[in-house]
Formats: C-alpha cells, structure tokens, sequence
C-alpha cells in the first residue's frame, strides 16, 4: 500500500466538509480557545507561501486546542476592499466587485487545499453588504458617542493613489502601498477620536505579556506620550496675547534667548502683517505646507528660518525675546511653538549659530565648569546657574519646580503630550464602505438613520482614473435629507480606510449571521478576546493599533465585556528564498499550489512547521520538501506494517521488557515534550523534531518485544502528528480500524510512572576491593558507568596520584578499577 497524497487529500476535505467536522463546537461546558490567522487581501495572484505559513501554524493551534477538549473558534474571512482591486478594475475598465468576488473565490478554493479546519459557515468578506452594512453601524456608533468628526485639515495625500492616508499609513514620507511621495493637501476629513483613548491604549499593553515585545514598543513609540510643561510668553505687541510653548525641559526656561513658531501657526501671519518680511514669510510657510514632517524635523536637515521682526516677554525674567519662524517646529506637534534653548539642546544650538542669537548657559555639570564659548549644545545632567532662585537644583528637581512655579503664576504648568493624532479615515475612492452621512444645506451633516443601512455601493459609476468614482453616480449622490426631508441632499461620497472593515471582524466571527447587529454581546463575550492571533509584524501599528481602539470604544458602549482584543500574538516571520523574501514579482516565489499537487498539504505544512520556529524567518529549501516528505512515506510505511495489530486486542505483559520500557519512556517523553512545545511555547519545530525521533525509536523496536507497547506507540504518533498533518493521519487511522476521526480523537496524556526509568546499584571496586556505590538507570552502557565511576568523590580520591590500568564492568552489578 502505497501513500498517495494526491488521492488521500481531496477525499478527506470533501469528508471533512460533509460530516462537518468543523463546525465551531458551541458546547459551553468547555473552555473556550479563539484560534485567529488575520483574513488575506484576496489579489488575484492567490496564495502564496507566506499565507501558507500563517494558516498552517494556526491549524496546529486550533487542531491541538479541540484535541484537549476546547470549543475551539477558528474562521476565515477576506479582506476584501481596498485600492489595489479598483485600480485593477480602472485598467479593465470594469467593477471591481466583480473581480473581488472572483479572486474571493479563489483564495478560499486554495486555502481549502491547505486542509485548514476552518469552520467556512461564518465566513465573513468585509465587502458583502451585509458586512459593510455593520461597518456603517459601528460609525455611526462612533459618531453618536462623539468619536466620528468631520474637520477641514492638511492631511498626507498620495498623487499616485489619489488619495489621502493616515499617519500610521506613511513610512518615512512615502505611501506605505505605493511608496510615492506624500504631500501635503487641505481636506474636509472624517477623524476618528483616537487621541481619546491615548493613555488607556498604553496602559492595556501592560496587560499582553503574550504580546511579542517589540510591537509593544512600536505601539508605545507610536503614541508617544511626553510628559512636560506648557509656559506662556506674551506679545506686547498684540495687546498682550499669549503664546504657550510645550517643553519637556522646564528646567532650561532661563536659558531661553528666542522662541519659535511653526510657520503655519496662526500667529504668524498676525505678527508679521505689513512689516518688510511679511512675503518671505508668506512664501516661506506655502513651501512648508508641502514639505513632510521628516525633511523638516530630523536633526541633521538644514535649519531655516525667519526673525518675525516681533518679540515676546519672558514668564519669569520678563525679558523680551525675539520670535521667529522655522521649519523645524512642527504645527500639529505639542503648541506648534517651542523655547530655543541654544545651550542644551542641539538643534536648537545649530539654528542659535546659524542666525548669531545669543547662548545663555543655565546648566552646568554637577563637576567642572563648560568651556565658553560652547562649541555644542550641553544636553547632560547637572546644576541649574543663572536661574534666579532654582540656582544649586538639580535639573531634573528644578523641571517639577519651574514648572509648579508657573502654575502658580498663571503662567503655565505640567501637561502631557502624545504623538498620536487622530485617525483620518475618509478616502477618496470607490472601492470602500460608503460614509452614512448626508449633506443637508439646513441641517449639514446628517448620519444615515441605523435602519436605512446600508447605504450600498452604487454599480452606476466610470472608472476612468481621474477622480473618485462613487462622484460619478447619478443614483448616488442624490437623496433627501434623512433628517427634513429636503430633496436636494447630497451623500458623502468619501468611503472610509479599508483598516476600518479589519478593525472588528474578530468579533463578527463570533456571531456571522447576525442581520440586526454588528454582532449579539452574549456570543462576543462567549469567545473573546482572541486566545492566539497569527499575522505580520507589519501591521505593528495599523491594524492592531485600530483593532484595539475599536474594542475599547466598544467595550465603553457595553457591547464587549473585554478591552483587549488579542490576548496573545504571534508574529510570523517571513518566507525567503535564497535569502530573500519570497515573492512573485522577486521572481523567487514558490507556489504553494504546486507543492501541494506534487507532494501534498501535508508535506508543504510539515516542511514549514519544521523548518524553523514561527516568528522567525524561514528559508524555503527543495531539500527540506523532499525530506518532510521521506518522513511522511516513513511514518505511512511503519504503521501500514503493523496494521495486523490492530485488528485484535493486545494486553500489555506485566513485567515489561527493558526495551518495551524504554519505548514507551521515549513515547511518554514524547508526548508530554510536544504538548509543551505546542501548548505553552508554540515551538512546532521542536515539536515536530521530537515526533521524529519518537519515529526512530519506533523503527528500532525489536521484532520479538511487547506488541502492546507498539500498538500503543503506533496510536499515539499518529495522533501526535494529526494537528501537522491532518490527512495522512486521517488515513491512517482509519486504516487502524478507528471509526471517528482522528481530529475527534483526545490528546495523549503522558503517563508520568513510564517516565521514570529503573535503576540499579553498582559497586565500585579499585584493585578488587570495594571502595563506593553509584545509581544509574537500567540498561546504561560500559562508558557511562566507567565516566560515572570515576566522576565519584570518594573514588577520585583513591584514584588521586594513579595511573587507571584497566576497567573491568559486569553490568548492572560491579566496576573494578585497576590503578597503580
Ligand atoms: C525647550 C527645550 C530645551 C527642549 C532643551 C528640549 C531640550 P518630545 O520629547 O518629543 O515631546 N518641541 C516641542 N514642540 C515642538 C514642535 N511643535 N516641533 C518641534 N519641536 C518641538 O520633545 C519635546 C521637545 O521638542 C520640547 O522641549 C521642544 O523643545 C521640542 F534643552 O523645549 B524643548
Ligand atoms: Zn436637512
């Protein structure tokens, strides 16, 4: 009997899917196990190895979690609005639902390949009315609870997407799909209020120990919370009015000689109307508009800038300072105006030499004294000089006493800054869930009333390329005022960000059929949070970042007992080919589809589950394939030898064998090494590395030892390996004459009593007389003995200043030591 991978396969998906097998087991008499792969983008090209990755680590995880009597929650989805399908439909010139749905398709015939046990009944594409109908639902939540805002705003926009993106959507200045250079553009927007939940998004990260701690940080990094001072300056100029500076070092305020405004802050055009500069200025702060947020920040771009021709007086001296304008100072950072502090801080330093304005020093080292002229900016700690009554304090005592001083005047005080900003999530393109707003010139914006949902995706619109289609709808934009009922309204034609759909579909998986609600709170807390999420590290700061925010509102509005999303995370790591990643247009890509048509999902899963541990990289390797493959036919042909065992009933003899103990030592070992690795380090290398030798240890066993112990080893290796392996397991398990499936069958415990292994007394004789006693296990050989002989402290003694002349072992009774 051969193992035909080809044959074995489609027959037990098919099987599989008629008996149902999958189903989410709703029995809430077990505890609950949420196994997550994050849902593909369904392009056209398919699945390719580093899907195949994700889905066949999250297969063990859910297999392994029903074999040890979970409920296990384990679907799959399409992420399926987004850009790339729109522009793919404008070269065609056709709807890009049509070659959604296609390549929707496609993707889940291939993942069926695989031989996932996903339960498809709650199957979920984010651009299925009824998914998107919800999405609308949860915005219009958003907005009743003051969370959804509309602003005019100088957002990131994309030329080559022809859109705007969020923040966390440009890398380095580029667009984070197409790379193109972002620029800046004033928009009317839809914000989702993120900022509002800033400190709580931190704090949750202290309760996900199972979180990897480098996406932690990049979170905490990202929202960037920075504890500090705001102190107001007044201009005498304009009657007085203030303008507050944010500072993290209040403790350098008397070291301040200028401040300086963000060009496009809104006093700028104020201080500078008809003086001379008031042009340059002018087109100064036009230049800085388009200019990102890196070219003007990063420490060693050239600072600019411009004297305003203005000054302010300091809080505290009363000193007037000149204010400038620079384009280092951002405007949506802190106040948009900051302290120059040329003595303690670098670039402030570069722009204090570059425009001669004077570098007072107010910190010195608590040893020694600053050479003067600085030749940099001084940016240790020390002693405060030249700050009035904080002189002697040191720095950082003197930042909580300045500012506690400042407060006291009225003038300022601490305050908290983030980095995050809130989440632009309008898009000005077809292919996204429509906006429920509607434009009334008596009422302005109107939400879409819940039960008007959805608001569809009209068919009625060109594709041309040259501005957003959903404003090309005649049907569209048209409508009555849900409000008045004033016939001449106009919908929002913006569509939201595609991290929207993904930001919740973990929990519509909880409850997919749902057609009144996003999704029933009592089935949501029946299955959250996700126990494992299986994904990238690329969306570090989108999608997980969004998700989180989403469950917390939710968690606010009393629909989700739990504010944490996803209780651990598991960040896969990548696919690569001769070093580099995987990929088709690399021309390095290996199609998982191919692989699996010559060797079978088996071989392709167990080759990826061993080649390397989950979160990091693998190297794709022929060779390995060919090597997952000889195991599978090895394991086949062993069991298939021994397929008459199975046909009786076989005692195990009382008094064991020294190999049949061993065997099974080796086979309890096995299990309890397996489901450690699995269950607590989700090590599936290591796993599948011990399974192997569980393999030889089997092919050794002697031909005339205990068949019950072989009969048991054989029951349990096969089931060890069904979560790696589902097919050929399931074949071979029934060929063992097993009725249900092996994906039925309970996990193998250890049995702790095989585990331990016998040992026997040995005396230890030098020149024949009897000089100690050692234990070791049963059945060890000549060398071991003899290394644990010698190694005895007593008998290293008596053997100290010798020569060893020979050893003499009778096993399990004496060693003799000949010295002289
Ligand atoms: C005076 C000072 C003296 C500063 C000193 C630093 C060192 P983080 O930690 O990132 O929050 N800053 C404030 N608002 C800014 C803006 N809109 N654009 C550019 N820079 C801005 O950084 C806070 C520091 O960044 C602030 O503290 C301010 O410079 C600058 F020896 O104030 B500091
Ligand atoms: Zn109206």
């Amino acid at each position: 009997m051969e193992y035909t991978a080809k044959e074995i396969e489609p027959k037990w998906q098919e099987r599989w899917k008629e008996a149902q097998l999958y189903k989410t087991d709703e029995d809430l008499s077990k505890p609950k196990y949420y196994a997550l792969e994050q849902f593909p983008y369904p392009s056209g090209e398919g699945l390719h190895m580093g899907h195949m990755r994700v889905y066949s680590i999250g297969d063990v995880v859910a297999r392994f979690r029903r074999m040890n009597g979970y409920r296990v929650l384990h679907p799959m989805g399409a992420d399926a609005f987004g850009l790339p399908a729109e522009n793919a439909a404008i070269e065609r010139g056709v709807n890009p639902r049509e070659l959604t749905i296609r390549n929707m398709e496609k993707i889940r015939r291939e993942q069926e390949l695989v031989g996932v046990s996903y339960d498809w009944d709650r199957y979920l594409g984010s651009c299925l009315p009824d998914y998107y109908q919800f999405t609308q639902w949860l915005f219009l939540l958003f907005y009743e609870r003051g969370l959804a805002y509309r602003k005019k705003a100088s957002v990131n926009w994309c030329p080559k997407c022809a859109t705007v993106l969020a923040n966390e959507q440009v890398e380095d200045g580029c667009c984070w799909r197409c790379d193109s250079e972002v620029t800046k553009k004033d928009l009317e927007q839809w914000f989702l209020r993120i900022t509002d939940y800033s400190d709580r998004l931190i704090e949750g990260l202290d309760r996900l120990p199972k979180w990897p701690d480098r996406v932690r940080t990049m979170q905490r990094n990202w929202i960037g919370k920075s504890e500090g001072t705001h102190a107001t300056f007044t201009i005498p100029e304009l009657k007085e009015e203030p303008v507050t500076v944010f500072t993290t070092r209040s403790d350098t305020l008397y070291g301040v000689s200028y401040i300086v405004l963000a060009p496009e802050h809104p006093l700028v055009e104020r201080l500078v109307a008809g003086k001379p500069q008031e042009a340059e200025i002018q087109d100064f702060a036009q230049q800085m508009k388009k200019a990102t947020d890196i070219e003007r920040t990063s420490t060693d771009a050239e600072k600019v800038g411009y004297f305003t021709g203005s000054y302010a007086i300091h809080p505290l001296t009363g000193q007037q300072v000149p204010i400038w304008v620079a384009n280092y100072v951002l405007m949506d950072y802190g106040t948009g105006a900051v302290m120059g502090v040329p003595a303690h801080d670098e670039r402030d330093f570069s722009f204090a030499k570059k425009y001669d304005l004077p570098i007072q020093v107010v910190i010195e080292p608590a040893e020694g004294q600053l050479e003067l002229p600085l030749q940099e900016a001084f940016t240790e700690d020390g002693l405060l000089v030249n700050s009035d009554r904080f002189n002697g304090m040191a720095n950082r005592d003197a930042i909580k006493a300045i500012a506690g001083h400042l407060e006291e005047k009225s003038l300022g005080g601490s305050t908290v800054n983030y980095r995050l900003r809130d989440w632009l999530i309008s898009r000005q393109r077809y292919w996204g869930t429509p906006i429920p707003i509607v434009y009334c010139d008596d009422c302005g914006a109107v939400p879409v009333p819940k039960d008007q949902l959805p608001v569809v995706l009209p068919e009625d619109v060109v594709f041309d390329g040259k501005r957003n289609p959903l404003t090309t709808s005649e049907t569209f934009a048209h409508t009555t005022c849900p409000k008045c009922g004033h016939e001449k309204a106009r919908r929002e034609t913006d569509t939201m960000d595609t991290f929207m759909d993904s930001s919740w579909y973990y929990l519509r998986f909880t409850d997919s059929a749902n057609e009144m609600l996003p999704f029933d709170s009592k089935k949501a807390n029946e299955w959250m949070g996700v126990d494992e999420y299986i994904g990238g590290i690329e969306h570090a700061v989108l999608h997980l970042l969004y998700s989180r925010f989403f469950t917390k509102v939710l968690f606010d509005a009393g629909m989700v007992d739990q504010d944490e999303p996803f209780h651990s995370l598991l960040t896969q790591g990548m696919v690569l080919k001769g070093g580099f990643k995987m990929s088709k247009s690399k021309g390095n890509g290996v199609s998982p589809l191919e692989i699996i048509d010559k060797y079978g999902a088996d071989t392709a899963r167990l080759f990826i589950l061993f080649a390397a541990p989950p979160e990091r990289d693998l190297e794709w390797s022929d060779s390995g394939v060919e090597g997952s493959y000889r195991f599978l036919n090895r394991v086949w042909r062993l069991v298939v030898q021994h397929l008459d065992l199975f046909k009786r009933e076989l005692a195990t003899s009382p008094e064991l064998s020294s190999s049949a103990k061993e065997l099974r030592r080796l086979l309890h070992a096995t299990i309890k090494k397996v489901t450690h690795e699995i269950g607590e380090r989700s090590h599936f290398n290591t796993a599948v590395s011990s399974i192997m030798e569980l393999v030889n240890g089997i092919n050794a066993y002697p031909a005339d030892a205990d068949r019950a112990v072989l009969k048991e080893s054989l029951d349990a290796l096969v089931v060890l390996l069904a979560p790696f392996v589902p097919h050929i397991t399931e074949e071979l398990w029934r060929l063992m004459g097993h009725s249900d499936s092996v994906h039925l069958a309970t996990w193998p415990k250890a049995d702790e009593s095989a585990l331990v292994q016998d040992e026997v007394e040995i005396v230890v004789q030098i020149n024949g007389k009897m000089r100690g006693k050692i234990v070791v296990p049963a059945g060890v050989d000549r060398a071991e003995i003899e290394q644990q002989a010698v190694a005895h402290p007593t008998i290293q003694m008596w053997l100290e200043e010798t020569t060893v002349r020979k050893v003499i072992v009778v096993p399990g009774k004496l060693i003799n030591i000949v010295a002289n």
